[in-house]
């Protein structure tokens, strides 16, 4: 051969070709051939899923030119590369993301269409990836959108579960776990590149040696040690070149793995240990906002930590001789402590294997790292038994213990004889039995440490982390969280985006504060007409799919109240249950009594291990059962459960919601993040002064926010004065009647021991102040129902709100972490021309 091989995107394609074309009969011949030559089928015998593979694969081909531009410019320019660490990435659907951002919704339709196929149909056929839990896994899914749109050089980490979050099933009311077989008939989004695979060494012991400068090291020897494949799925930004990778790890038995015992003909044993290290990628914890001290969690968090950490190493030095300024290259954001073990690692790899001195490596790391605190509850903060952690990561146990000492010995004279702040900064917790403390490890490890809103950082500074703040005011920073209005709106509510498209174009799309332009059509009445249309709209869709999914017929014309997200105490939906019990009960006392049509809507998964969370879902639907069924109540309240949300339910729900349920007790909820997704696409909130409700609130005008409950201070003077829930329910008897019908096994065939744990933990102890916040609760209800009486007040208060949500675009988060954490700029991505043309 004489011809060098040209890179494809190098090639002088005259016509279009199947790969990367765009017009809609070059999207029909590449659907065809990727359903002959990728799934191997005729037309006729193709299935939905054939359907489904080969158009992603049209997707991909047509991500991947500027997947690999955008690779080869970040490497040619040496750009400073942000790197987002997460135990969790909850993508939702790639589909129909990637038909939007790389605007081709539209042509693919018609494509789809004239092959006499349903694009809607194919869509529904993605599994939904769910590589995270909740709140935490989702803002990192909306973080790598808004990246990619904002043309930032980033690489998103973790790991490739092959079992994402469970499936909710709901048996007799109750929660039941299925496994989540999302890769069973493969992910055509993925790229796995066996080529870079890195290996990561366990447990075992270490010893000292000398080098050959005559130096004093310490060497690793492992008693095991694991390879993490890299898989990697292109992360395309709105309306831009930039394709970002997401790089999520993959453990394999490493190929020398009990080489001994399988010569030595211990098959058996062979193969169950190449199972143990296999283990490592394969499930999602399922637990938010509650750690679990089990080894194989700590196994998985340091499994991709150290993959990621050797490919930014590797990465860096292609193109620099050393690892000094690591910290210009690389911006390692640590979300949560879930990745914190990476400040010890990355401080092995600079000295162990990079020949680095203490005092650089800390610099560099220092540098390089920041890291961003997601809970205040104080059971959710991590922390690893020091046996364990010896016995898995013996070196790391060294460093932070070296780390600890250099720390607490600058202390110590910076507060000389301060023992109780000495023991509290301690990055061990020496009360008991001895923890490593990850929160503390991350606060050392970082130059930046950020809460998710402010009234989250407020507190942070106040209470969690008070010494380190103390030490280091300027460290703490606030960065409200946000979502991407790509997901959010556009794909989720395609007739909101019209409007405002047919109004003011698409710039709102990478610039929510256009939408302030449409304030003025708050006084149009057509505008109006079609604003309520459109939420009927939605609200038929999500009608019908109640119907489909639990037999339940609603009316679109009542109000649809939603409380969507996991279960958990503190976010308290029994206090949501309350009021609506004290609904019936009025029904019940006077059925003709005039009250305003409620469809109240649940849905949210509760960890497996969580009882009471359980028996929270148990009740709820319970409740739906009786009061559904009563004719007293002539349909007027529908309680609806909706089974296994996640992020595609989540995108028929938001769009159909009149009201938003953000009822947690104030200064338990770091921010929220389904608040801004149901605000932005029309509910108006009911919701205490917590997290980032607090800042809804202010941009929305208090005037259309419906705010009851203590506040973050009144619920700490309250506990600390010696709260009392039993005197509440003494003298409420609304409260009271309420309690008593659950207490008396009304929602349970006469069973008075089923609810008995929930009602008691609210009679002896409420934790979480529901009955303080009831009657304020019930209250605002009321004046709820009577502005939703009011159909045009309620009208301009939604959209006023909608419009007014631009600080919760992802997009201005994302902006704020790459100037003052990152120190990163944009950089555009250039295409050839052909591509150009056809975009
Ligand atoms: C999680 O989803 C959150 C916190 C946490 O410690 C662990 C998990 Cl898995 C949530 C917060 O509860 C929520 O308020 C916040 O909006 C979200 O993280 C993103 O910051």
């Amino acid at each position: 051969m004489t011809q060098p091989l040209i890179p494809i995107d190098q090639c002088p394609i005259q016509i279009e070709d199947d790969r990367t074309g765009t017009n809609v009969e070059t999207l029909k011949r590449a659907f065809a051939d990727n359903l002959f030559y990728l799934q191997g089928k005729y037309e006729s015998l193709a299935t939905q899923d054939d359907f489904y593979m080969a158009l992603a694969y049209t997707l991909r081909d047509r991500l991947l030119s500027r997947w690999l531009k955008t690779m080869k410019t970040y490497m040619e320019k040496d750009v400073k590369v942000v790197y987002y660490l997460s135990a969790e990435f909850l993508m939702g659907r790639h589909m129909g993301n990637s038909l939007i951002n790389l605007h081709l919704y539209d042509r693919v339709r018609q494509a789809v269409e004239e092959s006499g196929l349903d694009l809607d149909e194919i869509l529904e056929h993605e599994p939904d990836p769910g590589l995270g839990n909740g709140g935490l896994g989702r803002l990192a899914a909306c973080f790598v959108d808004s990246l990619a749109t904002l043309e930032i050089p980033a690489v998103g980490y973790g790991i490739r579960y092959e079992f994402g979050i469970f499936t909710q099933a709901i048996r007799d009311g109750w929660q039941a776990e299925v496994p989540d077989k999302w890769l069973r008939f493969g992910n055509p989004w993925e790229i796995a590149h066996p080529d870079q695979a890195v290996e990561v060494k366990l447990g075992g012991h270490t010893e000292m040696y000398h080098n050959e400068k005559g130096e004093y090291k310490v060497r690793w020897i492992p008693a095991n040690r694991v390879v993490g494949i890299p898989y990697d799925t292109p992360v395309p930004g709105y309306d831009t070149n930039t394709v970002n990778p997401l790089r999520l790890w993959r453990a394999e038995a490493s190929d020398d793995f009990n080489f001994d015992a399988f010569n030595a003909g211990n098959y058996d044993g062979a193969v169950a240990e190449k199972m143990r290290s296999e283990t490592i990628s394969k499930v999602l914890y399922p637990n938010d906002n509650t750690p679990q001290g089990k080894q194989l969690r700590l196994e998985q968090q340091f499994f991709f930590v150290s993959c990621s950490l050797q490919d930014i190493i590797r990465t860096h030095l292609l193109r620099h001789p050393s690892l000094h300024n690591l910290h210009d290259t690389a911006a390692i954001q640590l979300n949560d402590t879930h990745p914190a073990v990476a400040i010890a690692e990355m401080m092995r790899l600079l000295m162990d294997e990079h020949e680095m001195d203490w005092n650089t490596a800390w610099r560099v790391t220092q540098k390089t790292f920041s890291y961003t605190n997601h809970t205040l509850l104080p059971e959710a903060l991590e922390k690893w038994s020091v046996g364990l952690f010896e016995y898995l990561l013996p070196r790391h146990l060294e460093i932070i213990y070296e780390i600890n000492r250099r720390f607490l010995e600058d202390v110590k004279r910076w507060y000389p004889g301060d023992d109780n702040l000495i023991s509290r900064l301690s990055l061990i917790d020496e009360s008991g039995e001895k923890y490593v403390r990850m929160a503390n490890l991350a606060c050392v490890g970082s130059h930046a440490v950020n809460g998710v809103a402010a009234l989250h950082t407020q507190l942070l500074k106040q209470d969690t982390l008070r010494d380190f703040y103390k030490l280091w005011p300027g460290k703490f920073i606030n960065k409200t969280n946000g979502v991407t209005p790509r997901r959010w709106i556009l794909m989720c509510n395609p007739k909101l985006a019209e409007l405002y498209n047919s109004k003011i174009g698409e710039g709102w799309l990478k610039d929510l504060s256009q939408l302030k332009q449409l304030e003025k059509y708050v006084d149009d009445p057509d505008f109006c007409q079609q604003w309520r249309e459109i939420k009927l709209h939605n609200k038929r869709q999500l009608a019908q799919y109640i119907w489909e999914h639990n037999g339940i017929e609603v009316d679109p014309h009542s109000m649809f109240d939603i409380q969507v997200k996991r279960i958990h105490e503190y976010k308290r939906q029994h206090l949501n249950l309350l009021h609506i019990i004290a609904l019936y009960n009025q029904i019940k006392q006077n059925p003709d009594q005039h009250i305003v049509p409620c469809t109240f809507i649940f849905g949210g998964k509760a960890a497996p291990g969580y009882f009471m969370a359980k028996l929270i879902i148990k009740l709820t639907n319970s409740v739906a059962d009786v009061i559904n069924h009563d004719p007293d109540v002539r349909g007027r309240l529908k309680i609806v459960f909706l089974n296994n949300f996640n992020v595609s339910l989540g995108q028929r729900i938001y769009p159909a919601a009149d009201l938003s349920e953000q009822v947690s007790t104030a200064g338990k909820e770091a921010s929220g993040t389904g608040n801004m997704k149901f605000a932005m696409n029309g509910a108006m909130t009911i919701g205490t002064l917590d997290g980032a409700n607090i800042e809804i609130r202010e941009e929305a005008g208090e005037e259309n926010f419906f705010l009851f409950g203590l506040t973050a201070q009144e619920v700490a003077d309250t506990k600390a004065k010696g709260y009392n829930p039993r005197d509440y329910y003494s003298s409420n008897p609304s409260l009271k009647a309420v309690i008593d019908r659950i207490a008396a096994g009304y929602f349970s065939h006469g069973d008075k021991e089923l609810f008995k744990p929930l009602v008691d933990s609210l009679m002896y102890h409420d934790q979480y102040m529901l009955f303080a916040d009831y009657q304020a609760y019930v209250d605002c209800h009321k004046q709820v129902s009577k502005t939703y009486s009011d159909q045009d007040k309620w009208t301009r208060m939604s959209i006023l709100n909608a419009l007014r949500m631009a600080k919760f675009s992802s997009d201005r988060t994302i902006r704020e972490y790459c100037n003052e954490i990152w120190n990163v700029q944009p950089v555009p991505i250039e295409m050839e021309e052909y591509s150009q043309e056809n975009a």
